[in-house]
């Protein structure tokens, strides 16, 4: 009998177990979301030494923020051959993050130092600083706020001026809060937000959290040099004007120009 039992328990718990997983299925097939693939347009140098934390693309130049004690910079970079035309080391005591250009001022997070540093966009010099209560992940301009990662699934809006939280949504797909999100960028009313140690973008609705689609850049990795074994995909950079979107990596020897491709679900 208590054998019996232990079977009927047993297999109640594995049917139990079924169901979970099949709700999990379903519910993710009924919250399915485009999915992209990509193509490249072009391709550029990119120092294989920059541990890329920040990237942006402003008046037809990089600008680059790099981690690691004693590697982090801030650089203004020529997108063709990787010139880098201005650039300025940050002290061994912090590890550079995310980065992004307000005005005339360019805003570099600093990963667990509770720091962020401003300087005047033109000649690099320090303009201020400002206090940070998380930890610094990635930056974006939405045209009002700036947008922070901070390694959870929290996306904040801060008050350029203040760098004072206004609000923030938590990034959910399928039910699921989504961590790990790393190098941002505000492109055409979206988020896009790279999950760190994957292959894969999101495209975030700012105002709900929510995931409108996902970029899988998967084998991109493979058409470069890795300079580490932490050589994962970090960097998007839109340009505006051009409608251009390149994307890097961390310890990547390339910078590429892609196009995205809609990717068929079938049976979806
Ligand atoms: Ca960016």
């Amino acid at each position: 009998m208590g054998e019996n039992l232990t079977i009927r328990l047993r297999r109640s718990r594995t049917l139990l177990f079924l169901l979970m997983c099949c709700a999990s299925f379903l519910l993710q097939a009924q919250e399915q979301v485009p999915r992209y693939g990509y193509k490249v347009i072009n391709t550029y140098p990119h120092n294989i030494n920059s541990f890329t934390q920040g990237l942006l693309y402003h008046e037809g130049f990089l600008f680059e923020g790099t981690g690691k004690n004693g590697q982090s910079s801030l650089s203004k970079i020529n997108l063709d051959d990787g010139e880098v035309l201005m650039s300025k080391n940050l002290s061994q005591r912090y590890f550079g993050e995310g980065i992004e250009i307000v005005g005339e001022k360019i805003y570099q997070l600093t990963w667990q130092s509770h720091l962020v540093f401003v300087y005047d966009k033109s000649s690099f010099d320090s303009v201020g600083s400002h206090y940070n209560a998380t930890e610094g992940w990635g930056l974006a301009y939405d045209g009002e706020h700036l947008i922070l990662s901070d390694g959870t699934a929290t996306l904040q809006f801060m008050d350029p001026e203040t760098f004072a939280p206004q609000r923030s949504v938590q990034v959910e797909y399928a039910g699921n809060a989504i961590s790990q999100l790393n190098e941002l960028e505000y492109i055409n009313g979206e988020v896009w937000a790279n999950v760190w140690q994957t292959d894969y973008i999101l495209r975030i609705d700012p105002a709900t959290g929510g995931v409108n689609s996902i970029i899988d850049l998967s084998g991109l990795s493979e058409q470069t040099q890795l300079g580490s074994s932490e050589a994962v995909l970090n960097g998007i950079a839109w340009d505006a004007e051009g409608k251009r979107l390149f994307v890097t990596g961390k310890h990547w020897a390339h910078l590429f120009e892609i196009e995205l491709l809609e990717i068929e679900l079938a049976g979806l």
